[in-house]
């Protein structure tokens, strides 16, 4: 065997020693190094070997095959360097050329808006979750008192992957209060932005696929007024000036009392095309967190109270850039992209 790997490593590296071209280089490793080059005929015969001698046998291969590995690795570099030096000195070589534009991209609006949120609200002591957009109908639907043949479903319109195992698309990201009550202990308060699916017909501010932003404060005593706090402040930095908000009742089964969280329009004063001429945008379904839902959770609500809400993420980020129709945010559209 050593006379046999002495006689292919000493071929091999004058074979690479004279190549002269790249191209030239790859064919001596496909001749040594290939399924059938010389040393994979050699691994292979491994086979004839008496069995105490295949130990070494093996070992003065693989051996071969990091010289023959090592030799070509630094012949190419060679090759590249001597490529790139008769490139400098050749007589029409201008240094002063500009470089070739690197094409590079851009974040796309909602990771924007989506790293401030964040920022703002980790600044405000929030942890940041995540939870499965594939879920169980119980952590969509049922634990958040929303059992079936409720109408409540209605309003979801629901992606099924499995409906005997209960296996759904999240039709929105409250699943994860569920989620977060069952791991944390009170107090905590957490955000999760996420993708959320509804099987509904789309239009200029409705689509199958958008994102939401939960938001779930659990402790003692908190109350309405921590709720319009926090709303408060998170609109201040995300529009970067005094908002003012106003809640109006909304129905939700896992919040009670439960509202709706309405802005006064940033684009105007007298009513515009955004705010539908009327000064105030819906922007965030809230309440105060259902003591069934605390209780589903494993969280005393005698002792507990929370808020939470649900922040139209994919809305927010319209309002933010301008945009006029959601259909534009997840169409894949290079030239909108690249605006941001
Ligand atoms: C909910 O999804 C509740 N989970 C929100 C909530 C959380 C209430 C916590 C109370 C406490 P709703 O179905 O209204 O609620 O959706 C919330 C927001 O998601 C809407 O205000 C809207 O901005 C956005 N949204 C809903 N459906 C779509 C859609 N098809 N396309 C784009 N955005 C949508």
């Amino acid at each position: 065997m050593s006379a046999e790997r002495a006689r292919l490593e000493e071929l091999a590296l004058a074979a690479i020693a004279a190549a002269r071209e790249t191209a030239e280089l790859a064919r001596v490793e496909r001749e040594f190094l290939g399924k059938e080059g010389a040393v994979g005929k050699l691994l292979a015969s491994i086979r004839d070997v008496p069995p105490d001698e295949r130990k070494a046998f093996g070992h003065g291969a693989n051996e071969l095959k990091r010289a023959i590995e090592t030799a070509l690795a630094a012949r190419r570099a060679m090759l590249e360097r001597e490529r790139l030096a008769a490139e400098r000195s050749a007589e029409d070589f201008d240094p002063s050329l500009p470089a070739r534009a690197l094409a590079h991209g851009s974040l796309h609006p909602l990771t924007h808006v989506v790293r401030r949120l964040e920022e703002i609200f980790s600044s405000m002591g929030y942890a940041i979750l995540d939870g499965p957009e594939v879920e169980l109908d119980y952590y969509n639907f049922e634990a958040l008192n929303i059992p079936k043949d409720h109408p409540a479903r209605e309003m979801h319109d629901t992606f099924w992957c499995d409906r005997e195992q209960k296996l759904l698309l999240r039709t929105h990201t409250s699943p994860v209060q569920l989620r977060a009550l069952e791991r944390m202990r009170p107090p905590f308060r957490a955000i999760v932005p996420g993708r959320c699916f509804r099987n509904e017909t789309t239009d200029a501010s409705h689509e199958h696929t958008f994102h939401q932003m939960e938001g779930l404060v659990v402790g003692e005593d908190i109350t309405v007024g921590h709720l319009i706090g926090t709303m408060k402040t998170f609109l201040r930095e995300v529009f970067r000036r005094e908002l003012e908000v106003r809640l109006r009742p909304g129905y939700f089964p896992f919040v009670e009392p439960g509202f709706e969280l309405d802005v006064r329009c940033p684009f105007c004063e007298r009513g515009c095309s955004v705010c539908k001429r009327s000064t105030w945008i819906e922007l965030c379904p809230c309440g105060m967190v259902h003591p069934k839902v605390l209780r589903y959770g494993g969280v005393d609500p005698e002792r507990y109270t929370g808020f939470a809400f649900g922040l139209g993420l994919s809305r927010l980020v319209m309002l933010r850039y301008g945009i006029d129709d959601i259909r534009l945010l997840m169409g894949a559209d290079v030239r909108f992209l690249e605006q941001f």
